[in-house]
């Protein structure tokens, strides 16, 4: 039996990383590349396009092509990516502050017009990079660098933002389950439309040291209990829930996506139908 080991899509010499030691950024990396490999992405077809921030710098280390955009936009640079040409397979990596907070808008929209693009957000509930600020997911209540007595404000649930803005496919999961992981990844990058797949990341140097989790292996132990299996969570009474979020496939669905829709209106054109003549 052979394992998919994924290093081929790394540059050579990119080792050590710049992540910090227990991060889990490198784990979210590997099973991505193993991902790549068992669906036999080819490098020449394959774009990552990347934010600003910790993960953001993942980019630096891959033989793909690679685009490294500004803070908050790289869905929007994938857009354009995918929209020029659709056959490139088009993956998108940010954080929960690049992803969803700065870049909130950008992110409803592409969910929207569910561009086929696959969106891998490394939730670790706060800005990583610049010192652990509170972020859109951080969770009420919690401390952060710029939360010291406790966050005033509500975390975001990205699933289901991305859920109820038209996403083809939404699924959550974490770095301790890691072989769950690979094959989520491996569903969303098959997946035709706009997916997500939002990994829960431990950033211990931050946000794991200002909640009393200063260590890699804490806040690993922390995931392994906060997370339950969609099915489980779904039995469970509100007030369980409270304390815990679900992980697994959330969303599945086919609606068309935007390059099909537009591909139908230019064929409609391109035999002479103009959609709407009284307007023009
Ligand atoms: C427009 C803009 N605003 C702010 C910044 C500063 N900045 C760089 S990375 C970052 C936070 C990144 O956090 P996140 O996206 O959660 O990723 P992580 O570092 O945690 O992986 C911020 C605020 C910037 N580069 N550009
Ligand atoms: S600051 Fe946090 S997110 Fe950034 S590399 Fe270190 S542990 Fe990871």
């Amino acid at each position: 039996m052979t394992f998919a080991t994924g290093t081929g899509y790394l540059k050579d010499g990119c080792l050590p990383h710049m992540w910090c030691p227990g991060c889990g950024h490198g784990i979210a990396l590997g099973n991505m590349l193993r991902a790549f490999e068992e669906l036999g992405f080819k490098k020449n077809e394959t774009v990552v396009v990347t934010g600003i921030g910790c993960w953001g710098k993942t980019d630096d280390y891959l033989t793909t092509n690679a685009l490294h955009t500004t803070h908050g936009r790289a869905l929007a640079f994938a857009t354009g990516i995918k929209a020029f040409n659709p056959k490139l397979n088009v993956v998108v990596l940010m954080g929960d502050g690049d992803g969803v907070t700065i870049g909130g808008n950008h992110f409803i929209h592409a969910a929207r017009r569910n561009i086929d693009l696959t969106a891998i957000v490394l939730n670790n509930y706060n800005y990583g990079m610049t010192g652990g600020q509170c972020s859109g997911t951080t969770p009420g209540g919690k401390y952060t660098s710029t939360t010291v007595y406790g966050n005033p404000e509500r975390e975001m649930d990205i699933c289901a933002l991305a859920g109820v803005t038209g996403a083809n496919y939404v699924a959550r999961g974490t770095v301790y389950h890691s072989f769950d992981l690979k094959e989520l990844f491996k569903e969303a990058l098959g997946k035709k439309g706009f997916s997500l797949v939002e990994v829960v990341s431990p950033c211990p140097t931050h946000y794991g040291r200002n909640n009393n989790m200063k260590k890699g292996l804490q806040m690993l132990n922390w995931l392994k209990e906060k997370a339950v299996h969609k099915e489980k969570f779904d039995r469970l009474n509100p007030a369980e829930k409270e304390d815990c979020f679900s992980i697994g496939k959330l969303v599945d669905r086919d609606e068309p996506d935007f390059n099909t829709r537009y591909e139908q209106i230019r064929a409609g054109i391109m035999e002479g139908g103009a959609a709407n003549e009284e307007k023009i």
